[in-house]
């Protein structure tokens, strides 16, 4: 298990491309802007408030989150500290290192957390038990 902190974990500010009309806004990520190539993109959406996602760790795998419509919280926890990150901006995405434990809650009415991640989906690289997890760290 690597030997991340939480506060290695951090929010990016996405380039946001703002009309002079009325035409709303445009963020983008391009090459460069996130510490890792992109294998995989998926979203959550239709999260009841009162449900909980994450509840794991990952071994190799770096993500980033993107709040495209709505907020939801996200609290990181790397086996001795925790952080909490409150995610309302479709501009500003959090990246979370390999080796945190996360949950996602408090999702807003038409949350959508769009998520990319550094490798194609391999179950073998969670870590859904804390206390395996907190050996392991
Ligand atoms: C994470 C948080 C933010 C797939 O078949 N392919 C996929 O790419 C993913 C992500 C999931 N699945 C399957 C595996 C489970 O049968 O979808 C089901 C739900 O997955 P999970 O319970 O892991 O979903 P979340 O929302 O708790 O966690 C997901 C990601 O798995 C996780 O990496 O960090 O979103």
């Amino acid at each position: 298990m690597r030997d991340t902190k939480v506060t290695d974990c951090y929010i990016i500010e996405l380039k946001k491309i703002e009309g002079q009309d009325a035409r709303g806004s445009l963020s983008v990520i391009e090459k460069n802007v996130i510490p890792f190539e992109s294998k995989r993109v998926y979203y959550l959406y239709d999260v009841p408030s009162d449900a909980k996602r994450g509840g794991h760790a990952h071994k190799e795998l770096y993500q980033f989150l993107i709040p495209l419509c709505g907020s939801f919280d996200v609290v990181l926890n790397d086996g001795y500290s925790k952080k909490t990150f409150t995610l309302n901006k479709p501009n500003k995405g959090l990246l979370i290192c390999p080796g945190i434990w996360r949950e996602l809650e408090n999702f807003s009415s038409g949350a959508v957390c769009l998520v990319l991640a550094s490798e194609v989906y391999d179950e073998s690289d969670y870590i859904r038990d804390f206390m395996a997890f907190k050996k392991c760290k």
